[in-house]
């Protein structure tokens, strides 16, 4: 990939010009993605979208075909937007990657969704560390169609904001539940455990171990136990949390968090692959092949 995207002063919106961060809102240099870019995209869609057959939710499956994505190129932020707005309001914008959190949060709470406009190397399919433009596009966007869901995300958004004003524990306490929820989340469906989270379903390996592994544990969704639950950077989860609907997140979300995050200054850490007595267990894990080294 060898395109310098064009920076964009100030991205016009509807909603009034956009202050441009210093952190880099780029257009989409469609024109630009390489044959292999667009093979990658068509290789990784396929095949997730084979693999997640029976694994992801219904909801994610639904809202990406609802949204036109398809394997054969890879998407046009543009066409995907017309859709997206019109659904629920979210809109995408190409960024260079990683955001500084106040601004991540920022976007969220507008309803503007950053997507990292580059897309991995051929030799990266299997895995890459940072956040490429499938991961975010396969991965987040899709659910951004779902009127709940869209919510949340926002609520995210708005609550990071405003934890950013208390400070860092706060911060990590919201960060985990962004983690056991949009990144690594699974909810119940018709009685069965199903995927939603991003980080999940843009991982073939991850996407199979999450549910057909005895090694995780997969326990029912509790806000604070989540928020006091370390989780890994590095390997597959240890422990999954699983919600009964997006509702259950969107309310979970509603109270004002500052008296949580209080009560959870008072409270230690929880081990990422600890079971607690008080944990709705839907799985309890064996722990093969877990590391050892410390949580974060
Ligand atoms: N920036 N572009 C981008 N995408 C993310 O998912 C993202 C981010 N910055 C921070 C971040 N996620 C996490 O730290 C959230 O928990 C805030
Ligand atoms: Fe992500």
């Amino acid at each position: 990939m060898s395109t310098t995207p064009r920076r964009v002063e100030n991205l016009q919106t509807d909603k009034g010009k956009v202050p441009v961060y210093a952190t880099g809102i780029v257009e989409q240099p469609w024109d630009d993605y390489s044959d292999d870019d667009h093979a990658t995209w068509t290789t990784l869609y396929a095949r997730q979208r084979e693999i997640l057959h029976g694994r992801a939710s219904d909801a994610f499956l639904q809202a990406q075909d609802a949204m036109g994505m398809t394997p054969d190129r890879i998407p046009k932020f543009s066409d995907l937007n017309e859709v997206l707005e019109a659904a629920t309001g979210w809109t995408l914008m190409g960024v260079e990657g990683l955001l500084p959190e106040l601004d991540f949060f920022d976007h969220l709470a507008n309803r503007r969704f950053p997507v990292t406009w580059w897309i991995r190397r051929p030799d990266q399919i299997d895995y890459i560390e940072e956040p490429d433009l499938f991961h975010d596009l396969f991965g987040h966007v899709p659910l951004l169609m779902n009127p709940v869901f869209g919510d949340y995300m926002q609520a995210y958004g708005q609550g990071g904001v405003k934890a950013h004003g208390i400070g860092a524990d706060a911060l990590q306490n919201l960060t985990r539940l962004y983690w056991y929820t949009v990144e690594f989340g699974l909810i119940r469906e018709h009685g069965a455990l199903r995927i939603y989270g991003s980080g999940i379903v843009s991982s073939k390996g991850e996407s199979i171990h999450c549910l057909d592994s005895d090694a995780p544990n997969r326990i029912g969704f509790d806000l604070e136990r989540i928020m006091r639950t370390r989780y890994r950077i590095d390997t597959y989860q240890k422990t999954y949390f699983v919600i009964d609907s997006f509702e259950q997140l969107i309310e979970a979300t509603r109270p004002d968090f500052t008296p949580i995050y209080a009560r959870l200054a008072e409270q230690e850490s929880i081990p990422a692959g600890t079971v607690l007595d008080g944990d709705k267990v839907y799985h309890r894990g064996t722990g093969e092949g877990w590391a050892t080294d410390a949580d974060t």
